[in-house]
């Protein structure tokens, strides 16, 4: 996913992300992820309100700052532990519009978990994704047990885990922080600081206004970025990618983000936001803002942006029906593959431990 090859990229200062080493086909590459996450998640709540699944948490107004920093990382090669927000994540990680509503479908075949975890719940062992784990935070300490075996391996990976800034007050990240600090871990931590834990709002939830500011206290260095600005988000995880890759240990990223719908599909958040504030954070959204960025720098025409906008419509369209029409997972097979089991490999998993290992 490092999107530096010196080929595609166009001359030095000639256009918007040139300085990044970003080609005009990584900027499209990288807006057609925030709009197809966005679009993929808007049909969520869609198909929620008409019934047809159970349970929707959203990555609306998350998406930028996740393809932003995602985008620095080697897809198939490094790491990642992600949250329940992280759709636009997976995907940029390999995880495609099928896939997503497979879980939100809780099909058989969803490669998350057969139907089997919580809706949001993403995960693929093809592409390096680890399953989220629903009590908050616990999947830093996963990130930074990945970290360790590449370190002590040798094998170049990072390992990249985010959380909302609620959930960064657990004890967990402490642990997982001073650790990975003192051995020099390969390893980012990514807060997606949205303001709210459920309905609490951040000044009820941490004690300093940036969770970065937390960064020194394990000497690692901490940065915040603006959410909106997805190559803002690029560019400070290339240069916590590189610092990782060279030994010299972990970052954390904080991204201020926006929340653009409640916490869930079974929260109504104008009970605690104001008509005021929900307008301003909009405001703030990425989509629009790197639409615009693209749009001026001459990368997006109107050709392309239609194209784009009509490709998008049909892979949701299509992610919708396949999943409808895929067959639920055998009620008899509920309680299999709940704790660890020897899968023979002739008949694996549908999410697909074909090799017959746990992995
Ligand atoms: C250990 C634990 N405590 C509480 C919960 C319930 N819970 C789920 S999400 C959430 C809020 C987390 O807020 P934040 O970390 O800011 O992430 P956001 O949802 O805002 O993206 C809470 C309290 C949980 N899943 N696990
Ligand atoms: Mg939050």
């Amino acid at each position: 996913m490092t999107a530096t090859d010196p080929t595609k990229a166009k001359a030095p200062a000639a256009g918007l992300g040139a300085d990044l080493g970003l080609s005009d086909e990584d900027l499209l590459g990288m807006y057609r992820m925030v709009a197809l996450a966005r679009a993929v998640d808007e049909r969520m709540w869609i198909l929620n309100r008409a019934g047809r699944i159970p349970f929707v948490i959203s990555g609306q107004g998350h998406e930028g700052a996740q393809v932003g920093v995602t985008w620095a990382f080697q897809r198939g090669h490094d790491w990642i532990a992600p949250f329940y927000r992280s759709i636009a994540m997976c995907m940029t990680f390999g995880m495609t519009a099928r896939d997503i509503m497979l879980a939100q479908y809780a099909k058989a075949s969803d490669p998350s978990s057969g139907g089997r975890q919580m809706p949001g719940h993403y995960g693929d062992r093809r592409h390096n994704l680890l399953s989220v784990s629903s009590p908050v935070a616990t999947q830093i300490l996963h990130a930074v047990g990945i970290a360790l075996a590449a370190k002590i391996r040798g094998t170049g990976q990072v390992a990249l885990t985010a959380m909302g800034e609620g959930s960064s007050n657990q004890g967990d990240v402490h642990e997982a922080l001073n650790f990975a600090a003192i051995h020099r871990l390969p390893f980012i931590f990514l807060v997606e600081n949205n303001g709210y834990a459920i309905s609490v709002p951040a000044a009820m939830e941490v004690s300093v206004p940036d969770v970065a500011m937390r960064a020194a206290g394990y000497g690692i260095p901490g940065v915040v970025v603006d959410g909106g600005d997805v190559l803002a988000c690029y560019a400070a995880a290339r240069t916590a990618v590189e610092r990782a890759r060279a030994g010299d240990g972990p970052t954390l990223i904080e991204a201020k983000v926006i929340r653009l719908t409640g916490h869930s599909s079974d929260d109504q958040q104008t009970k605690y936001r104001s008509d005021e504030e929900l307008a301003a954070s909009k405001g703030r959204d990425a989509l629009p803002h790197f639409r615009d960025q693209l749009r001026a720098a001459g990368v997006l025409t109107e050709a392309i942006e239609a194209a784009l906008t009509a490709e998008i419509v049909a892979i949701v369209d299509d992610a919708t029906e396949f999943a409808e029409a895929e067959p639920d997972p055998d009620p008899s097979t509920a309680m299999r593959w709940v704790y660890a089991e020897d899968w023979p490999a002739e008949t694996p998993p549908p999410w697909g431990f074909g090799d017959g290992s746990h992995g």
